[in-house]
């Protein structure tokens, strides 16, 4: 299908889609087995300027939106969602400071992020919070000048090769939602150090590790926007990279319907290549059909959220369940059709499948989408009454 895309687009889709031509896919495998951060890409990926396609050109970014972004990390995503999440993470990371940052953080920080020169990771998620995204222990406690950061964060992705970290903490326990802040803080801090790096299932080519804070002391001006708005700038980063989740879930679908179709050209069974069997056409045709689907879903919406309107958040948590659901349905049909060769580590689709599984749980799990989405329905038809 084409999806009209002009100049600009097309330029970094094919970018994107050369650097994982030429470096995602040939070293995916090894990085996989080793459970190595793809370093040599990430550097590829920031001489294209990958890394400011979405920061304002004020900032030393290419000043595209999340569409853009997404055509991006769709593409890398074909090769590799471990690479393509370390890549995207930098951005949800990011969203905090774009979005409700002052303009001086905003010139302190963001050209280096849009030069690939500072990697980005996003601190929530907590042993006691994830779903419950307002549960969170870690604390901010003001000292004249200073934050004074305590707690633990698990999960965080890019924990320890980021730079700069955007970091959820309670300023006010008794607040609920309303007394947890936003902070900045960048790595080598004293105070801040890393813990377990975790052992996955998939996206063994990203890095996730604990983010520890023990009486580390952070300047007053590393406070994003105001105490107590903390909940709301991360459900409003979280509408934001949502669709980007949803992306990686397109390009992994792409990749795993790619291979079982060559697979399954080449493969001869009954004397027969076994594409040619009604049978796997209808397998392969409701891949391509689910794949558009969830294609057509994630460039609308993204769009959407382009065009600034106000309230995204149902939008984007349909997108991303929807994309997600059908990179993990994919990915096992891809499988399926290739049999015993599917399930071997000889070809790609047995770590597309294993990759796929994570799509479902991070950036908000596709039952807490569902949440989001009811609620918002009640909203809805309580308002036209
Ligand atoms: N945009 C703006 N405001 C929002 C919002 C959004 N997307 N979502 C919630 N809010 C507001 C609500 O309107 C409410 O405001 P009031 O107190 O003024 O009414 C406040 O924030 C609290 O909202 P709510 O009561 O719905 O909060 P809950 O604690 O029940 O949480 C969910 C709601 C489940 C949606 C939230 O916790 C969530 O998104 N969780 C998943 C987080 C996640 O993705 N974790 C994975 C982390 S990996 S980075």
């Amino acid at each position: 299908m084409d999806y009209l895309l002009n100049e600009d687009q097309l330029m970094i889709r094919d970018l994107a889609r050369k650097i994982t031509d030429e470096r995602v896919i040939p070293t995916r495998a090894e990085l996989d087995e080793k459970e190595e951060f793809p370093h040599e890409i990430m550097k590829a990926l920031a001489q294209s300027d990958m890394f400011g396609i979405y920061i304002p050109e004020e900032y030393g970014g290419l000043g595209k939106g999340s569409f853009e972004l997404c055509l991006a990390v769709e593409e890398i995503s074909r090769g590799c969602i471990g690479v393509a999440v370390s890549f995207a993470a930098s951005a949800l990371g990011t969203y905090p400071i774009l979005l409700y940052g002052s303009k001086d953080q905003k010139l302190k920080f963001l050209p280096d992020i849009a030069s690939g020169k500072n990697l980005v990771a996003f601190g929530l998620t907590e042993a006691n919070a994830g779903s419950d995204a307002s549960g969170i222990q870690t604390t901010a406690v003001k000292d004249n000048d200073h934050y004074i950061l305590n707690g633990t964060k698990q999960w965080i992705t890019n924990g320890s090769v980021a730079d700069i970290y955007t970091v959820i903490a309670l300023t006010d326990k008794s607040k609920g939602p309303r007394g947890v802040s936003a902070f900045i803080v960048e790595k080598g801090t004293p105070g801040f150090t890393f813990g377990k790096k975790e052992k996955k299932m998939g996206i063994r080519t990203s890095t996730t590790c604990e983010l520890v804070f023990n009486d580390c002391r952070i300047p007053k001006e590393n406070l994003i926007d105001r105490e107590g708005t903390g909940f709301l700038v991360t459900m409003k980063t979280l509408d934001m990279s949502r669709t980007g989740v949803g992306a990686q879930g397109v390009g992994l679908a792409q990749g795993a319907f790619e291979e079982a179709v060559n697979f399954a050209r080449k493969r001869i069974q009954f004397e027969k290549p076994v594409i040619s069997f009604q049978a796997v056409q209808h397998m392969l045709a409701d891949m391509n059909i689910q794949i558009e689907a969830a294609r057509s879903l994630i460039y609308s919406v993204s769009r959407f959220i382009d065009s600034g309107a106000n309230n995204v958040s149902k939008a984007s948590a349909i997108a991303k369940t929807f994309a997600t659901d059908v990179a993990m349905r994919v990915a096992v049909d891809a499988v399926q059709i290739m049999g015993g060769s599917g399930y071997m580590r000889d070809y790609p689709v047995e770590k597309m499948m294993r990759d796929a599984k994570i799509l479902q749980i991070y950036e908000g799990t596709n039952q807490i989408q569902r949440n989001v989405i009811g609620q918002a329905i009640i909203k809805e038809f309580a308002r036209k009454k």
